[in-house]
């Protein structure tokens, strides 16, 4: 084709974004691009393939001061979107109807509901700096939409937060500083140089947090010198020991394997001019005449959320002196395991890794240990995509490869209370059948070895491939195993081992954590050596988590009185208690993964509402909880009837109100209000609120971000803005109906 007949095309963004296809097979998300005919033949790095990289590009330039959040408009062009305008609100019913019509169009074909999963802003540098190091190119046009996600996301004054709405910092900044140089952006480009600014003028690179100081270590921009020890040693440690790291949160222990692997090898890129040019950019001095060993404790105040503990401090003035003199047979005996240690989470995932942090930090390690050619490398290479998501402003790594089942788990029990779910008959057959196929009958190879808890009976929260179970995915998958009436074969059995699982991971002080039992005490957090995040060290019972493991117990304890009824029995007591005693002295309870006090107390609620229905626990004190909670919620109502909470909320720990009420907030609230007597008034204002704000085709417009981690980091959840105002409808009018 010529360079007329490209331009004649005249193409339109909304044609740009239907070139973008997601391919789902077992919850497995590509996305692929599917040329037109007339383009398909075109050469990127030709004159045309250029215009029309181009064109790409400025089809994804996004205005973030509309709303940080995009709207997951590529995926959602697949919608049944009715050109119905009319500025009128349907009752409960017909909101229900059209609701789900919309919902239930961008179901994927295997049955799960796909969403953008992205939000933070140090996981695509991550991506960036391996394929630099390991030399494994982003194909066009991926690299150009990365880019321009990335510029979409600067802030005003020059930098990028830790995530989408936050305030810049030093980790965000030089790490999408560093990722647009790596990928072709010239240190002139007015964005870039606005950003250096910002960095110089920050104190420079030698103030990013540790994890910075890692990746660009791994670059060669940062000597090796500034870091802290990542002691691989500590591997060989007696296991009995509580800070042996087989005893951290799995999320922090699979994190720090590979980093002290490419510590303790000490792994750099091969250096070049560019790499030679980034040192000079994103320092305050000159890069010859800084002192690395201060370097070490440097952090730039815009990143800090929870500073580093005098112990921390003494421990690594004693862990720096012996990197000094390290011992090589000991040296090699750590290295040696760890590596055995990624190859093991490689295998049990499917090269997917727990998580997409490890997932580039196995990748490096595994390219320095096994060499590109290896199968490893490759299997690691092909599984890159599976993090990748594109959205109208640009194309992101994910917080995790995806959210399929959790997600669809929710939806599924969403549909299924509602009384007139039959008139989504296949869609709910198919998400049932997404989520039954999902349930891990095996245990993983070498579990028990690299310190796994068992994982028969489990759900994980994205898919099957993944492997990882997950408490409270497990309850959701077993909730609706439940409450489905779709026979599969060996219903019963398949309960028993998630229920034998549930009652396996419950903790001493009567909750649940997230992946594993809390395996070590309190005060490992004094280690805790991010900076950035809050609790990342050992899995701590939640509230959100045990209050799902309680109602998938409930539920099951109710269909089959028989099996082990003692245990459930006193595992809900327990349980209970703990939900009790994490209610806040104004009514609420903390959410850790959503945001956030609605989040908190929609889950204890639930949890405590059926306890009291059933029976199970003490009424009196159950009811007190309940009519506390319900006081909190009518009080921090607005005024059009709906909730909204900022995620500040989940930083400062106390309820920030948003600029306005959001829907899914206000769905939370209302699932909560409606299980708790004398607060009907709220809860119908709520309805109201929700029913008004619903878009005519069905969906509700995309608002803040949902969801959080450690404390610090916001996590989008998308698929949030329909699952729960369909729940809230649906409950409330089951409720109603029952009267
Ligand atoms: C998740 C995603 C799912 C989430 C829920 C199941 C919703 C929650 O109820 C329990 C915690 C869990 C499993 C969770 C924990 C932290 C994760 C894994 C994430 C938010 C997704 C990404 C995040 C992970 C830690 C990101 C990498 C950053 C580190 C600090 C290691």
């Amino acid at each position: 084709m010529n360079k007329k007949a490209l331009s004649e095309v005249h193409l339109t963004r909304e044609e740009i974004f239907q070139w973008w296809n997601l391919k789902s097979e077992n919850g497995r998300q590509v996305w692929e691009l599917q040329l037109p005919d007339e383009l398909s033949d075109i050469k990127w790095d030709s004159e045309e393939g250029r215009e029309l990289l181009s064109a790409i590009d400025n089809a994804f330039i996004y205005d973030k001061k509309l709303n940080t959040h995009a709207s997951d408009k590529i995926l959602r062009a697949r919608a049944k979107n009715d050109s119905e305008t009319s500025g009128e609100h349907y009752n409960i019913e017909q909101a229900l109807e059209k609701g789900w019509q919309y919902y239930s169009s961008i179901q994927c074909e295997d049955g799960h509901f796909a969403g953008d999963y992205g939000g933070p802003h140090f996981l695509l540098p991550g991506l960036v700096v391996a394929c630099y190091i390991t030399e494994t190119p982003l194909a066009e046009p991926h690299r150009t939409l990365i880019t321009r996600y990335m510029l979409n996301h600067q802030n005003d004054d020059g930098g990028w937060g830790l995530h989408i709405e936050g305030q810049s910092t030093m980790f965000g900044t030089c790490m999408q500083y560093v990722s647009l140089r790596l990928l072709g952006y010239s240190a002139e480009h007015p964005r870039l140089a606005k950003a250096r600014e910002w960095i110089v003028q920050h104190g420079g690179a030698e103030y990013i947090p540790p994890w910075g100081k890692f990746y660009l270590s791994c670059l060669g921009i940062y000597n090796w010198e500034g870091n802290n020890s990542l002691l691989p040693e500590m591997w060989l440690l007696p296991r009995w020991l509580p800070f042996f790291p087989g005893r951290y949160w799995c999320h922090a222990r699979m994190v720090y394997l590979p980093m002290s692997y490419c510590y303790g090898v000490r792994l750099t890129a091969k250096d070049n001019p560019l790499l030679q040019q980034l040192r000079s950019e994103i320092y305050s001095k000159n890069y010859e005449q800084i002192n690395w060993v201060e370097a070490r404790n440097k952090c730039s105040n815009t990143d800090i959320y929870q500073p580093m503990h005098p112990i921390l401090i003494i421990l690594y003035k004693a862990l720096n002196f012996y990197e000094k003199k390290n011992l090589k047979s000991l040296r090699k005996k750590a290295l040696d395991f760890i590596i055995s240690y990624i190859h093991a989470e490689d295998e049990q995932t499917n090269y997917i890794d727990i998580g997409p942090v490890n997932k580039v930090i196995n990748m490096l390690s595994v390219w320095h240990a096994c060499g590109k050619n290896s199968p490893q490398f490759q299997k690691h290479a092909s599984r890159l995509k599976d993090y990748l998501w594109i959205a109208e402003d640009g194309m992101k790594m994910q917080g995790y490869n995806g959210s399929q089942l959790w997600d669809t788990a929710f939806a599924f029990q969403a549909l299924h209370d509602w009384e007139n779910h039959k008139l989504f008959a296949s869609s709910y057959k198919n998400m049932f059948s997404f989520i039954e196929k999902q349930q891990l009958l095996q245990e993983p190879p070498k579990n028990e070895e690299f310190f796994r808890h068992s994982s028969i009976g489990g759900f994980p929260f994205s898919n099957k491939d993944h492997g990882w179970p997950i408490t409270d995915c497990t309850a959701e998958g077993l909730k609706s195993l439940l409450k489905s009436k779709i026979e599969v074969p060996e219903k019963e059995e398949r309960s028993r081992r998630a229920v034998d699982l549930l009652l396996s991971f419950q903790n001493n002080d009567g909750g649940w954590a997230t992946y594993e039992l809390t395996r070590a005490p309190r005060w490992i957090e004094k280690l805790n050596p991010s900076l950035v995040f809050g609790n990342i060290m050992i899995d701590y019972s939640y509230t959100e988590c045990s209050s799902a493991a309680l109602q998938a117990l409930m539920l099951f304890i109710e269909q089959y009185p028989d099996y082990r009824n003692k245990d459930i029995q006193k595992a809900i007591q327990r349980g209970i208690s703990f939900i009790l005693s994490r209610q806040q002295s104004d009514g609420s309870w903390y959410g850790s993964w959503g945001v956030c006090f609605t989040y908190g107390t929609w889950f204890a609620t639930e949890a405590l509402s059926k306890a009291q229905k059933k029976g199970l626990y003490n009424t009196e004190e159950i009811n007190n909880a309940l009519n506390k909670a319900g006081k909190f919620l009518e009080q921090k109502q607005n005024e059009d009837g709906g909730w909204g909470e900022d995620f500040q909320s989940c930083v400062e720990k106390k309820y920030v109100h948003s600029k306005c009420s959001q829907a899914v907030n206000t769905a939370w609230a209302v699932l909560s209000l409606i299980r708790i007597e004398g607060f009907e008034k709220a809860a119908e204002r709520g309805i109201e609120f929700i029913l008004k704000n619903q878009l005519p085709n069905g969906d509700w417009k995309q608002q803040g971000i949902s969801g959080v981690f450690n404390h610090s980091c916001a996590i989008s959840y998308s698929n949030y803005r329909n699952i729960f105002p369909l729940w809230a409808l649906a409950a409330y009018q089951a409720k109603a109906l029952k009267k």
